[in-house]
């Protein structure tokens, strides 16, 4: 059963009746351009099959009650909270993220009453395919669908307002201070497409991206290494820039173009150089790369992903040893390009592969790993689906 199916039914047992709606959002990967979104900069993000679906039934009482399905098959329900009540630090745990939105929401000035939620969620946790985002922008639209303001209703806010609100509900609630890339690309990115935004101007393009359609898969291999933006070194790194660009009297670090670059390092100081040459040279490769899929030439993306992945281990630091040996296994057993995904410290690695090859390089990546006595990655093959939508 799909998790909007399987949501409408446990909401039926849990509250007795349909569900007013249910909302449903994926999960994504980023191809490249990573860590350049809260740099104002350029992602390249496509939507995973997987999705998380939130059932939902308004409530006049202005309460929030939250119930989600375990990975141990059993419905976990956390105590009704007023939204009139919610605030950073109230509730906390799991239920903060979708409290969070409903804080966010009510913010900035929707009429929420109340409202019963069931979640269902396959986008695995913790593995840097946005599970968190997948979540919020899924709980969002089931909130705004009660307030009668869901996308296709005359008085619906944008995508773009949606994905700020989100994020606001992640950075000043969840407490994770990341960009606007996995909420942008849960909503708006649409099957066999990636989605080429400039964050700064909110400017996007639908890319087609279909790698089957010229014999190679995109293959996503899943370390098992949980990381959390919460906790890991993500916010550092977010404030190194933010110190660099004010250095440089810039407002972003986007502001340095590729040519400049060489001029421009030497005015910081050393240890702020290589998030600067990172995340120039980052755009860049986004824009090369989306330069190589409009000219249909998928297998030239690969040595982009390389210099991505080297850039991101050498220069921002934010890979791990699970990640450069899922890289440099699928590479060495015939890949034609590897790197990690997403904030890194833990998460997924991608690899583009022949299709023909595909077996042997996930037998090769998994032999790697065991060698090492470490736990057998999780690999498959990531097919560009639609973004967040409707589901009943
Ligand atoms: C995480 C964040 F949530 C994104 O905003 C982005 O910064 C990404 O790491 C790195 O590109 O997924």
């Amino acid at each position: 059963m799909n998790p909007a199916d399987r949501a409408a039914a446990l909401f039926a047992d849990e509250h007795g009746g349909a569900p007013s709606a249910v909302w449903s959002a994926p999960g994504r990967v980023n191809l490249i351009g990573e860590h350049t979104d809260y740099n104002d900069g350029f992602v390249l993000p496509f939507a995973l099959p997987h999705r998380t679906a939130v059932a939902v039934r308004p409530r006049p009482d202005r309460l929030l009650s939250v119930a989600t399905l375990g990975s141990d098959g059993r419905l976990h329900r956390a105590s009704a909270v007023a939204i009139d009540e919610l605030r950073p630090g109230n509730p906390t745990g799991w239920v903060a993220y979708p409290a969070g939105v409903a804080w966010a929401l009510r913010d900035a000035g929707f009429p929420l009453e109340g409202a019963e939620l069931v979640v269902v969620g396959e986008v695995p946790t913790g593995a840097g395919l946005s599970s968190s985002h997948a979540l919020e922008c899924a709980v969002a639209l089931a909130l705004l669908d009660t307030a009668h303001q869901a996308p296709g209703e005359p008085n619906a806010p944008s995508l773009s307002d949606i994905a700020r609100l989100v994020q606001r509900a992640e950075n000043d609630f969840a407490g994770a201070p990341t960009g606007l890339l996995d909420q942008t690309a849960s909503l708006a990115c649409t099957a066999e497409h990636a989605l080429f935004f400039d964050v700064r101007s909110g400017d996007s393009e639908q890319i087609p991206f279909d790698p089957r359609g010229v014999g190679l898969e995109l293959l996503v291999i899943d370390t098992r290494v949980k990381h959390s933006h919460g906790e890991s070194g993500y916010g550092q790194r977010r404030q190194g820039c933010e110190r660099a660009a004010e250095l440089l009297e810039l407002k972003a670090l986007r502001d340095v173009a590729i040519g400049d670059l060489a001029a421009t390092l030497p005015k910081l100081p050393e240890e702020l150089r290589p998030l600067l040459r990172h995340v120039v040279t980052e755009n860049d490769r986004v824009l090369t790369t989306v330069d190589e899929l409009r000219a249909g030439r998928y297998a030239e993306i690969g040595p982009l992903l390389n210099a991505s992945h080297a850039s991101l281990r050498d220069d921002y630091r934010v890979s791990s040893p699970e990640l450069d040996l899922a890289v440099d296994s699928a590479l060495a057993a015939g890949a034609l390009g590897a790197r990690m995904i997403g904030g890194g410290f833990g998460g997924s690695a991608i690899a583009l592969v022949p299709v023909d090859d595909r077996p042997g390089i996930e037998g090769a990546i998994r032999n790697a790993f065991d060698r090492r006595h470490l736990a057998a990655p999780r690999s498959f093959t990531a097919v560009p689906s639609a973004g967040a939508g409707r589901d009943r």
